[in-house]
């Protein structure tokens, strides 16, 4: 079954998403998200100019060799807009796969492992009441498990909180914003939090949350200890983990579980990580990880290492990646939780789809494929906007991590 065309599609049905699609000479299409929030374009012409003229000819049957020449034949190595291109061919050849198979993906990765993929959904307020609320909020709609972001007294925005509760979308600006942080206000903060949400809701639901990549090993030590009464389902990205060993710190001292990775784009980025077991989650997705063929060969070392998965699902990760990833996550062995902040009707309405929320749990259906396609009509009706994701500077103005 050759490759006769592949295009890229950029739509803005609210915010900016990538799509690939592959159409076969037997009449077969399949689709792959390659979005790469505040960089689209960049995986957009990666894809235009540098992959999509090796592709054409080729065996869409060839998943493995394809990616193989993609990853080892470009001789320069990984990186998130290479590794989000490669993840779009990926994803559309396994929708293909499925199709021409007359399956759902999940049975050509080894079948059901589970009945549902338990989600967590983001609720955040201004303050610690109002973020309560939004909590219950999402109880109220069967979530299980809930991560929950607070304004930071003295703060006038901080990361995760958002005037639209529902549809949180941090890349708000056609140039970055300027965000101010101070960690030891925030540190003071999340602990009042905690305390303030298990008093009212007790142990059942699980709580998350994410530091988004702002403090330092020992911070986040303090962080992980001071939350341990509250017993998180996990502390998100306390920090940033270009270096793997530094963790170790933070390891040593909490028994918080903890998660990173929804910006690796690699096995290397999570190896010591995942080796010395200095995590319990690994976050990364779909399409910024090299797409199924790669997001396996990770959750397999994790799997040896006691480490679960908790794929990346923030709304700039199209429905496409959304329902690849869903296919993944009930048939993966070593599951933990799936991030899943609800798309806008219009994006939803772009990427028709077949799963569904139920309880607490993300569903994906059964139709032959991933299951997500796109209405490349209604697409056309939304061009591109140029939207960043904002920046952080330290009250002395210091730049920092967003
Ligand atoms: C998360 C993430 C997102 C990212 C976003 C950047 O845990 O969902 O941290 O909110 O900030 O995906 O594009
Ligand atoms: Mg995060």
């Amino acid at each position: 079954m050759k490759i006769v065309d592949a295009k890229v599609i950029v739509t803005a049905p609210g915010r900016n998403f990538v799509t690939l699609k592959i159409t076969t000479d037997e009449g077969l299409h399949g689709i792959g998200d390659a979005t790469l929030n505040g960089r689209e374009l960049a995986v957009a012409a990666y894809l235009n100019d540098h992959l999509i003229p090796c592709l054409i000819g080729r065996d869409a049957h060839q998943i493995e060799d394809i990616w193989q020449y993609l990853y080892k034949g470009a001789y320069w190595r990984g990186g998130p807009v290479t590794m989000s291109a490669i993840a779009a061919v990926d994803t559309a050849l396994w929708d293909i796969k499925a199709k021409a198979a007359g399956l759902p993906l999940y049975q050509l990765l080894g079948g059901r492992s589970r009945s549902g993929v338990m989600v967590y959904g983001h609720a955040n307020g201004r303050d610690i009441e109002e973020t309560a609320d939004e909590v219950d909020r999402f109880i109220e709609l069967g979530y299980k498990a809930v991560r929950a972001q607070c304004g930071i007294p003295g703060l006038a925005s901080t990361y995760g909180v958002s005037s639209d509760k529902l549809f949180y979308e941090p890349a708000d600006a056609d140039l970055p914003s300027e965000n101010l942080w101070s960690t030891e206000r925030y540190l003071d903060q999340v602990p009042k939090l905690f305390e303030r949400l298990r008093s009212r809701f007790g142990f059942e639901p699980h709580l998350l949350h994410d530091a988004h990549h702002r403090l330092t090993p020992i911070e986040a030590a303090r962080l992980g200890q001071s939350l341990e009464p509250y017993r998180l389902f996990w502390l998100e990205d306390s920090v940033p983990a270009e270096n793997q060993e530094a963790w170790r710190t933070i390891r040593q001292h909490t028994v918080t579980p903890l998660a990173v990775g929804e910006i690796f784009n690699t096995v290397w980025q999570c190896r010591t990580l995942i080796e010395q077991e200095l995590i319990d989650y690994v976050r990364t997705t779909v399409v910024h990880a090299g797409g199924i063929t790669h997001l396996r060969r990770i959750a397999t070392l994790a799997d040896l290492h006691h480490v679960r998965t908790g794929c990346h699902g923030a709304t700039d990760l199209s429905p496409v990646c959304m329902g690849a990833a869903l296919h993944f996550d009930i048939w993966v062995p070593n599951f933990g939780i799936q991030e899943y902040m609800r798309h806008t009707p219009e994006t939803d309405a772009v990427f028709p789809h077949d799963y569904r929320f139920d309880s607490g749990y993300l569903l994906p259906g059964e139709t032959p494929g991933h299951g997500v396609d796109i209405d490349e009509s209604l697409a056309a009706k939304y061009p591109y906007q140029r939207a960043y994701l904002p920046v952080n500077r330290l009250l002395d103005g210091t730049l920092t991590s967003w």
